[in-house]
């Protein structure tokens, strides 16, 4: 089972000013939702002034990020208020003594904990919360990969084993082809290949992009870890596909690609590289032959796409 999680303290300490100055939100907005809606709640001081608590502070800032995920306001605060109620059932079934909504942060943590406990089904519980609060791609963006790179620190910290990072990397990689499996068929008459370089075996982000190429209408033929470039471009070539997108996370990737590279030469198609390779030396996709699209993917598939389209 879960540690104590993050529980917020619901006592009024910020003058709306202040809270104001932290999320942004204007005083006359808080107290407009307050009366609308019914949220935030905050307490009155001695002098009859609000007073907002941590809690309230949580609130605002899931109900404006709700905002800027084009969701309404009222539905903002209805989910901000079903997520409490979730929070509280759950609390009770399993002793977490907590009343708050999460945030992000919260859920890496999680998911982090659920996933090296081999607690598959406490993990399963919170990734479901996930995708019912956020859409998948925040979730693959703001929550799994995070996770992923937790597990990376806390191997490089000693605190787990490689065993125990193999164990929590494989549940989630699941999960992502569970979803990759799961997404209907392309709709903009665009398709792309994704794999991995050549000796190239962490494939959870090519995974990952594929995953949310698919969702955004791009047909994905996705092959995986470890391809040989000779391989990979006669792939392509039969599947009459748009683009060829590469992902490369390691040195020794690199260095197999750089030797297979006169292989891709003859494809007459752009190549797109990515990755954490990439994103840290993104003035090499070209020297490759391929263009880098930066390191936000949410953004880079949107460029992909335009690109792409004004080829059609
Ligand atoms: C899981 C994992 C593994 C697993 C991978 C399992 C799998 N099936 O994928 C296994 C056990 C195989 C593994 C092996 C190794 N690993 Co490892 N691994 C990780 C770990 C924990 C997570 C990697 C991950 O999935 N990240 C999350 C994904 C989602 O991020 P991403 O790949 O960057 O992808 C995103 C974007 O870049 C983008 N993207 C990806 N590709 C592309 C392509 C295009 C075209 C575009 C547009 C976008 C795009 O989309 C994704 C979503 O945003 C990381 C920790 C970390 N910090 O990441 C270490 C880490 C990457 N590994 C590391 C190391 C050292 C290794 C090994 C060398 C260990 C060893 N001694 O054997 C081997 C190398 C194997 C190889 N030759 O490839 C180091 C790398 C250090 C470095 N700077 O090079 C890290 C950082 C761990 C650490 N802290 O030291 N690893």
């Amino acid at each position: 089972m879960l540690d104590k999680p993050y529980s917020p303290n619901s006592t009024g300490l910020y003058t709306a000013n202040e809270v104001e100055g932290r999320t942004a939100v204007p005083a006359t907005t808080l107290r407009q939702w307050e009366r609308r809606y019914g949220l935030p709640r905050p307490q009155r001081g001695a002098n009859g002034y609000r007073l907002y608590s941590e809690v309230d502070l949580q609130q605002i800032h899931f109900i404006k990020a709700r905002i800027q995920d084009g969701i309404s306001v009222s539905r903002a605060v209805e989910l901000c208020l079903n997520l409490e109620t979730t929070l509280l059932i759950h609390s009770s079934e399993e002793n977490i003594p907590t009343k708050q909504p999460r945030v992000l942060l919260d859920y890496v943590e999680l998911l982090i904990a659920s996933t090296l406990q081999s607690d598959y089904e406490e993990a399963n519980y919170w990734l479901e919360e996930c995708y019912q609060l956020y859409s998948v791609d925040d979730v693959l963006t703001h929550i799994i990969e995070p996770a992923l790179v937790g597990f990376g620190e806390r191997w490089q910290r000693g605190e787990i084993s490689i065993a125990d990072e193999h164990q929590a990397s494989t549940y989630l990689r699941g999960k992502l082809q569970i979803l990759l499996d799961r997404v209907g068929q392309p709709k903009i008459g665009l398709s792309v290949v994704v794999a991995c370089g050549p000796e190239e075996h962490h494939e959870i982000g090519a995974l990952m992009l594929s995953v949310m190429l698919k969702r955004s209408g791009v047909g994905v033929y996705y092959l995986g870890a470890n391809t040989p470039l000779a391989d990979l471009m006669h792939y392509t070539q039969n599947r009459k596909s748009q683009a060829l997108l590469i992902s490369v996370g390691s040195e020794k990737s690199i260095n197999a690609l750089k030797a297979q590279l006169f292989e891709l030469s003859s494809l007459k198609i752009p190549i797109f590289y990515g990755g954490a390779w990439f994103n840290q030396h993104p003035e090499m996709a070209l020297e490759l032959g391929g263009q880098y699209l930066g390191g936000n993917t949410q953004q880079a598939i949107r460029q992909l796409i335009h690109i792409l389209q004004k080829g059609v």
